[in-house]
């Protein structure tokens, strides 16, 4: 079974992170319904959830995958790249505590769980503006007696790696082939976005259904075409935060 740890969206959500994106208003109550039919989206694929309540001062912490990774083994609590999130991870780590060996990103390391995209026993890593070298030694550091491997993959022009590339079958991977190449990944099937649509690379996988956003019909059309089941959500508030669908929720096997 799944358990999916989600958070409520912060009531400061309008004054959240932003990188490559300009600031659009909010609307927190749509923000919140969407939030809402979200998880209930991942309850209907068989996920229990463990709703952490909002946090009212941090305004990206509904983003919690940027707060810890999780894996069979042990977990491990990220150090946010910034500075505003990094508060969000004590809670993250109480609601970890019960399933998993907690591991902590310590300084000088920085790192955001969307940076990391497992596939298998290999953990690619982003180097990008949030996640560093040293969070990354870290990691290889914690993991090596479980036989990971922990690769790092530069990022430049966007934000986390897995706003590139995310895995949307065993053995496919959506990739912006602008942003990474998928020479990187080694022999997969590749489906590429529709270049119309930068930020369509990131989707959530459960079991065999992909939960994607209504947002990118076109790249959305390009994965029912290679016969993947889509379950859309509209998530366009939390879009406009920078978020999309990997970012809200923590999921794992117990
Ligand atoms: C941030 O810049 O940190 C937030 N506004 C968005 C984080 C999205 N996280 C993710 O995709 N893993």
């Amino acid at each position: 079974m799944h358990i999916a740890i989600t958070r409520e969206v912060s009531p400061r959500i309008g004054q959240c992170e932003l990188t490559h994106l300009d600031r659009q208003p909010i609307d927190i109550e749509l923000a919140r319904a969407q939030h809402q039919q979200y998880t209930t989206c991942l309850a209907a694929l068989g996920c229990q959830l463990v709703q952490l309540p909002a946090e009212p001062a941090l305004p990206d912490s509904v983003f919690v995958e940027d707060t810890a990774v999780v894996l069979d083994e042990l977990a491990i609590i990220t150090r946010p790249g910034a500075d505003s999130r990094q508060p969000e991870t004590s809670s993250t780590a109480k609601a970890l505590e019960p399933y998993r060996t907690l591991w902590r990103i310590e300084a000088p390391g920085t790192l955001d769980g969307g940076d990391v995209l497992r596939i298998g026993k290999t953990l690619y890593v982003g180097l990008s503006t949030r996640t560093n070298q040293a969070a990354i030694d870290q990691m290889a550091a914690f993991l090596d007696p479980f036989e990971y491997t922990v690769q790092g993959v530069q990022v430049n022009g966007f934000l986390h790696l897995k706003s590139a590339v995310t895995q949307v079958a065993e053995d496919t991977l959506l990739i912006n082939p602008v942003w990474v190449t998928a020479a990187l990944f080694g022999d997969r099937t590749i489906i590429e976005i529709d270049p119309v649509e930068a930020y369509a690379a990131n989707a959530l996988l459960i079991g065999e259904t992909l939960i994607y956003p209504t947002s990118y019909p076109r790249t959305r059309q390009r994965l029912e075409q290679h016969s993947i089941k889509v379950q859309a959500v509209d998530v366009s508030e939390l879009i406009k935060a920078e978020g999309a669908v990997t970012c809200c929720s923590l999921l794992f096997r117990v």
